[in-house]
């Protein structure tokens, strides 16, 4: 399998790419690539390379239905096409690929401007870990002039949260930095919450940066809205047929490299948060209730359920 595959799969793993947008982002580039190296002589040999690097690719992080429906996007384009010569399909890969990232650059768009009208002058947003399609939202709300602080988790243990306090402080917002723990304690400061999203699910659920699910209850109980900003595309097709959406668990390595022998340590990257608690989902077709994301999915991306 071609060596871009691999790299770029090494590079999800060890999160040197990470938040969902730019995971799914580099799997299809990588896959446009691979394409446009192939020495597949056959329709068939071509069409088996694209299945290796999905699995390869898949295999990454377990949490990323985007990047999971980005692929699938690619290949049924190959397979329902009758196509029998490789440069043919290649080039299919190339506008399938490209075509999946214009949606994705389009949305982005959208649901900055449309939250961006959420942001109001002086406000105090609370985040969580690097979304960004969070960040790029408020650079909007920023760039339309509006005056606001962020309130950012460090977002153990990772601390990716480092990533979204470093381009709020570029883009000259004021901005806090708490340890995750410190979480209930700044909720008051807080006029909303805004964060990104991994997968949504067929009931409504979030599933967001471990930790997501906690903040959410603080912000209900603290009665501050609590935003979710994700495209659709994020949806989980399986969820609807029973599945659950699989948490990531990571290497307890990343928690303490010297732990003592014998002590349990779990690592999930990510939590759950009920449709209860969420306000809306900000995405390209508004600010929809978490209930209505499969007729959205109807409505827009049936071909995630074939
Ligand atoms: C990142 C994370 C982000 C979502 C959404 O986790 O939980 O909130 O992926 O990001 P990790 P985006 O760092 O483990 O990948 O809005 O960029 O898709």
């Amino acid at each position: 399998m071609a060596e871009k595959v691999r790299d770029t799969a090494d590079r999800i793993r060890k999160l040197e790419v990470q938040g969902a947008r730019n995971v799914a982002i580099a799997a299809v580039k990588a896959i446009e690539t691979m394409a446009h190296g192939t020495k597949a002589k056959t329709r068939e040999s071509f069409v088996k390379e694209l299945f290796e690097a999905k699995t390869t690719l898949f295999a990454t992080r377990t949490t990323e239905p985007l990047m999971r429906n980005a692929i699938k996007w690619i290949i049924n384009r190959v397979e329902d096409s009758d196509e029998r010569n490789v440069e043919t399909l290649v080039a299919l890969v190339t506008s399938s690929a490209n075509s999946f990232q214009k949606k994705l650059e389009a949305s982005k768009e959208r649901i900055a401007e449309i939250g961006a009208k959420r942001i109001r002058e002086g406000m105090v947003i609370f985040t969580h870990c690097h979304s960004s399609t969070t960040t790029y939202l408020l650079s909007k709300a920023k760039k339309d002039g509006k005056n606001f602080e962020v309130i950012c988790t460090e977002t153990r243990p990772a601390l990716q949260g480092r990533i979204t306090a470093k381009e709020m402080v570029e883009l000259g917002v004021k901005t806090t930095m708490i340890v995750d723990s410190a979480a209930r304690s700044f909720m008051n400061d807080a006029d909303i919450v805004i964060v990104g999203a991994d997968a949504l699910t067929s009931e409504g659920n979030v599933i967001n940066k471990i930790g997501t699910g906690a903040i959410a209850l603080l912000a209900y109980e603290a009665r501050k809205p609590f935003y979710v900003v994700a495209e659709p595309l994020k949806f989980d097709p399986d969820t609807l047929c029973g599945d659950y959406e699989k948490i990531e668990e990571r290497s307890p390595l990343e928690i303490w490299t010297e732990a003592p022998e014998n002590l349990v340590i779990r690592n999930p990257a990510f939590d759950v948060t009920r449709r209860d608690y969420i306000h809306g989902i900000i995405c390209e077709e508004g600010i929809i209730s978490p209930h209505s994301i499969v007729e959205v999915i109807h409505r827009r991306h049936q071909w995630i359920f074939h």
